[in-house]
């Protein structure tokens, strides 16, 4: 199954595209079972029995415990790909899944960044901002030490969540702004990197939220703004499987585990700061004269490692 020509231009209008029945909901059944063993060790439904009759709410958030960051390990099981279970590691085998993936990021030289299980759990949930107009970002940094740009289509990368069950409107379906992956490179230099409130953004469109039945999937860029709500229904969990994957010509910088993320940052960012542009290419970064380096991500560049001389990368 393709995207049709208008489901890859609204993509790249709008940023995301939900595509539905893309998995079975039997599949989908069995991998939630096993996706609940992971986070609450039995069911949801034998975990909110057990909450109903002790009122005991620890969460279920996986802690990080490893040196190279990944997403974690709960205390029943892994939620970092691959995590044991085929029900849910072989997911990334379905190949209109990846089809569409490979329209989305427009070549089929195709590189996987991460995947891993997300569950928000109403009851202990505590990964939405106060208010409505707070929390707005995009996960572009989660892939990559290097900021957005304008050539959408080029250095950014694709972020999908797979519907384990369906997602309605009380079930803290993800909102995002169409159109902010055009935007978020000036926008994000504007503000300084971070998005405190959306009101101080007039040139976004209205956030949408993302809810749909199970078997769907969300694909939208890594340069997309969006927001965790809080759950509507604290007795509901939402239960995700997501993969993020990069255009093959960008692989060397655009991956998990590197060392841009975690313990590991605070070494490498002064030591990349000093070197020379030869060796920081060493670990990946575009070479000098690379069609990435703009003004605008020069601007951005400077903003994320304030000590680096970048007049070698001058354009
Ligand atoms: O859970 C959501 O709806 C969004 C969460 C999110 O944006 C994130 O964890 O980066
Ligand atoms: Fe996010």
């Amino acid at each position: 199954m393709l995207l049709t020509q208008n489901q890859l231009d609204a993509f790249h209008r709008d940023g995301f595209i939900m595509v539905e029945d893309l998995f079975e909901p039997e599949e989908m059944a069995v991998a939630l079972n096993d996706m609940e063993k992971i986070f609450y060790g039995k069911s949801y439904a034998g975990y909110l029995m057990e909450l109903d009759k002790t009122g005991k709410v620890d969460s279920v958030e996986p802690t990080v415990t490893n040196a190279v960051a990944h997403y974690g390990d709960t205390e029943h099981g892994r939620a970092q790909f691959p995590t044991g279970f085929d029900s849910l590691d072989r997911l990334i085998e379905n190949e209109a899944y990846l089809d569409v993936f490979a329209q989305c990021l427009g070549t089929d030289d195709v590189s996987y960044c991460n995947a891993h299980l997300f569950m928000r759990s109403g009851p202990t949930d505590q990964r939405h901002s106060e208010h409505p107009w707070q929390g707005y970002h995009a996960d572009h940094g989660t892939n990559t030490f290097l900021p957005t740009s304008h050539a959408i289509g080029s250095f950014d990368y694709v972020n999908s969540g797979v519907y384990l069950h369906d997602v309605d409107d009380d079930c803290a379906p993800m909102h995002v702004i169409p159109g902010s992956h055009r935007q978020a490179a000036d926008v994000l230099l504007r503000l300084g990197g971070g998005i405190g409130d959306i009101r101080e953004v007039p040139e976004f469109a209205e956030p949408v939220p993302t809810s749909a039945k199970v078997g769907s999937a969300l694909f939208y860029s890594s340069y997309l703004v969006h927001a965790a709500i809080p759950f509507e229904n604290k007795r509901k969990q939402r239960a995700f499987w997501t993969l993020s994957m990069a255009r093959g010509d960008t692989s060397r910088w655009t991956k998990l585990a590197n060392p841009w993320s975690g313990p590991e940052q605070q070494f490498f960012q002064p030591f990349w700061e000093k070197t020379t542009p030869r060796v920081r290419s060493l670990f990946g970064w575009p070479e000098l004269g690379h069609a990435y380096y703009t003004e605008t991500t020069l601007k951005g560049i400077a903003m994320r490692f304030p000590n680096m001389d970048l007049a070698p990368y001058q354009v």
